[in-house]
């Protein structure tokens, strides 16, 4: 009787300590097992005197009913531990935010070309645009530059293997062939990449220009002031924005004037502009006797870099996402 008591309690602390189900049944083989401490037991009844073998013959399949259902009892919470811990472990936040596809957006230097040639259709140009490979002519020639002139030098000019075509220098090229195919009244604005051999903090071996040019029976170098001052204070936003024309040369124009405007304390060069130069006009079969005009041109890049803050040029060229993603939506 003593020996059933202990092997109650030494069960339970047995199941008790299996934690997994193969562990369990092998705990439950060495009771209830062929080999096992009950099956002992039982061979054990044999030896007991007979009028005692009833007692603890029902004793002994009291212990079998009762080692059962204990481990039945353990292998159902080993069972809901089990499920406990599943549950634990799977368990998803259904309140999270989903995951967003990643929206791309217009580069500074795109959103910046938009807004100009916005701002320019509403002062009545058309945006006109053009070949990126051109040639000596449409490049230099037309625009009165003279074949000695330094910017012809393979220094400053990206030239193609063939030795005659070259990538623009600047967006005049354009305007050129605009006015090859139409006639005055001319209002249209030139923007696009251009390509000069400099690469530094504030130059970039690509960039981008954008020009103006008006041509009619008038216009004159008051028009071309109106037209660069309001440009400028609606682009920058600021109605007491000043601008000065200060003379300079080109060989395209004549008279010629860098633009400057108030930045910060003092002044800052923003482009350049003059009257069409005769020769230019008359390149363009364009009679100088009915028709003159103006052009300015500006670079664009400078434009993004004063309107968004950047110091470091390079910055909208390297592709960096760091950079770019600030300039979404
Ligand atoms: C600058 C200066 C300028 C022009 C561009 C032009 C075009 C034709 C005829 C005459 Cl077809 N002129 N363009 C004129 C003066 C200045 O650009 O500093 N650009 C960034």
């Amino acid at each position: 009787m003593q020996e059933l008591d202990k092997i109650i309690i030494e069960a339970k602390r047995t199941f008790q300590a299996a934690t997994t189900l193969p562990e369990l049944d092998q705990i439950k083989g060495q009771f209830l097992g062929k080999q096992g401490v009950l099956t002992g037991l039982r061979k054990g009844l044999s030896q007991v005197p007979a009028e005692e073998r009833p007692i603890l013959g029902a004793k002994f399949n009291a212990l079998k009913t009762e080692l059962e259902a204990l481990l039945e009892c353990r292998k159902n919470e080993i069972k809901a531990e089990a499920l406990k811990e599943r549950l634990d472990n799977e368990k998803i936040d259904v309140s999270l935010p989903g995951r967003k596809q990643a929206l791309g957006g217009l580069h500074p230097v795109t959103r910046t070309l938009d807004r100009v040639t916005d701002l320019f259709s509403t002062m009545g140009f058309s945006v006109a645009s053009g070949p990126e490979i051109e040639d000596d002519y449409y490049n230099f020639t037309s625009l009165n530059q003279p074949e000695d002139h330094p910017a012809r030098s393979m220094h400053d000019t990206f030239y193609l293997d063939d030795g005659k075509r070259l990538l623009r220098t600047h967006t005049s090229p354009i305007q050129i062939r605009y006015m090859e195919h139409n006639n005055p009244p001319i209002r249209i604005v030139a923007p696009g990449r251009v390509y000069r051999v400099d690469s530094d903090a504030t130059h970039s071996p690509m960039f981008h220009q954008i020009e103006g040019l008006w041509i009619d029976d008038r216009a004159t170098f008051a028009d071309l002031k109106g037209t660069v001052r309001e440009f400028l204070r609606r682009f920058f936003e600021k109605e007491d924005l000043e601008v000065r024309f200060r003379p300079s040369y080109f060989p395209f124009t004549e008279p010629s004037a860098e633009i400057d405007m108030t930045f910060k304390d003092g002044w800052l060069e923003i482009g350049g502009c003059g009257m069409v130069h005769p020769k230019v006009l008359k390149n363009v079969n364009i009679d100088t006797e009915r028709y003159q005009g103006f052009a300015f041109g500006m670079g664009l890049d400078r434009l993004a870099m004063l309107r968004y803050g950047v110091t470091d040029l390079r910055l909208f060229f390297e592709n960096d996402l760091r950079f770019l993603s600030q300039f979404v939506v």
